[in-house]
């Protein structure tokens, strides 16, 4: 038994499925996850000493690669100065100011731990500053584990949603609507129907959660006017995309403004942190200021917001998201190029450096479409890729992240590496 094998085993007692986020445990793939050792740049090393190229990124944080020395020198000097206060830090209002000055929308921001906060509590806000209840949101598209977003489709399209997980009550299940991606004239639809209830639309401007599935044109701007005409709230959880398809994320890359915006992953450069913000006068009903109560000890951790900064400071340089498009774009088509060598059907959806190529033929352009996928293919694509060298997500329904520490020969490796993986045999 390897290493790797043996610490699963241990874990298995003491984690459940030995694993702290259910993902990470392979089921979607199949075989047992590698424990890792370390990391460095584009590479990651298993406790068996085995080295892969990292096209995941730990889900997407790490647009910089791993260790980046910048954030690694941030880190520890924040450590050495202390690592948490329960007090304000000069810190937390320069990433403040950061984020505020890079995202169109936000004046105002809230630091917490994760991307689920963000969004659980971007949704009290928008409940709280309309006074209704109702939530719509879309299939496939994932905000976190509060309750009110672990939900699945009711029977029909405009109908309340049902329970997605076990321990959520069907009270609540029934306060959110879910409509497919892309869909507008389904969400048109329930609002004719509901709009006087509905709190808030939070949607993934880019779904990444279902596989990439980029917005269809004017899907994002229907959805702006569709909000504002009935005095609801348009959420953009940017948690995948804030910072990574461009500085200002999503709202920037498709000039819409959504009313409050969640944020996670890149603004922690690996390092637990979330954030929710919006419209000036919507973030002063938070508490301590108004009604809407959310708190959290470690929020704007200052070796969190250190870690943040860090990245931020090296993506304020217009230059890395040329060479992110670049790269996803070779990637793109070398994956394509594949497949079509191959003869498997492979659709390959990218925005910048997020991209997914789903074992169905396409266009996929919702969660249904994506369900096509052959997903017994991917895993088995999955663990030839992994025997040449590359760490992919170890489901078909995640993104692939291209980062900084990325160089050309590794994108070739890669594209080269699915030629034969692509056509893994059963
Ligand atoms: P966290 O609570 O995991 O920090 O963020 C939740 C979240 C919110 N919104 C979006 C768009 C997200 O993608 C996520 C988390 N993403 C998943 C996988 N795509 C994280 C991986 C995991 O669950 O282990």
């Amino acid at each position: 038994m390897n290493r790797s094998d043996s610490l699963f085993a241990a874990a298995q007692r003491v984690i459940p499925g030995g694993v702290n986020s259910p993902v990470r445990a392979f089921r979607g793939v199949g075989g047992r996850p590698f424990f890792v050792d370390r990391a460095a740049g584009a590479r990651i090393f298993d406790v068996d000493g085995n080295a892969y190229i990292d096209f995941l990124g730990s889900w997407g944080p790490l647009i910089l690669g791993h260790a980046a020395p910048a954030v690694v020198e941030a880190v520890v000097t924040a450590a050495r100065r202390g690592t948490s206060y329960g007090a304000p830090t000069e810190g937390e209002v320069e990433l403040a100011e950061r984020i505020t000055a890079a995202v169109p929308s936000m004046d105002m921001v809230r630091l917490v731990s994760s991307g689920t906060e963000a969004a659980m509590s971007a949704i009290r806000l928008a409940r709280g500053a309309t006074r209704r209840d109702v939530i719509v949101k879309f299939d496939g598209c994932y905000h976190g584990h509060a309750d009110s977003l672990l939900v699945k489709a009711g029977s029909g399209g405009a109908t309340f949603s049902l329970p997605d997980s076990g321990g959520v009550p069907a009270s609540l299940a029934r306060l959110t609507v879910t409509v497919p991606f892309n869909d507008l004239a389904a969400v048109q639809r329930v609002f004719r129907e509901r709009g006087a209830e509905i709190a808030a639309v939070i949607v993934e401007p880019v779904a990444g959660n279902m596989g990439v599935v980029p917005p269809q044109s004017g899907f994002l701007d229907g959805l702006r006017a569709v909000t504002r005409d009935a005095g609801a709230l348009l959420i953009f959880d940017e948690v995948i995309t804030g910072f990574r398809v461009a500085y200002g994320g999503a709202q920037q890359r498709y000039g819409v403004q959504p009313d409050l915006t969640c944020l996670g992953k890149i603004i922690g450069g690996g390092l637990p942190v979330g954030a929710y913000g919006g419209r000036r006068e919507l973030m002063e009903q938070v508490a301590p200021l108004g009604t809407v109560y959310q708190a959290g000890t470690l929020s704007g951790n200052p070796l969190a917001v250190a870690a943040g900064l860090a990245t931020l400071t090296v993506l304020r340089d217009p230059a890395v998201y040329d060479r992110l498009e670049r790269l996803g774009a070779r990637l793109e088509e070398g994956l394509g190029a594949a497949a079509r060598k191959a003869d498997v059907a492979l659709t390959v959806n990218r925005v910048g450096s997020m991209l997914t190529g789903f074992f169905c033929a396409g266009p996929v352009t919702d969660y249904a479409g994506a369900k096509r996928s052959d997903t017994a293919r991917y895993g088995r694509y999955f663990h030839a890729m992994l025997a040449r060298g590359v760490f992919l997500a170890a489901s078909q329904f995640e993104a692939t992240f291209v980062s900084a520490a990325h160089s050309d020969a590794d994108v070739e490796h890669a594209a080269a590496a699915a030629a034969e993986a692509v056509a893994a045999p059963a």
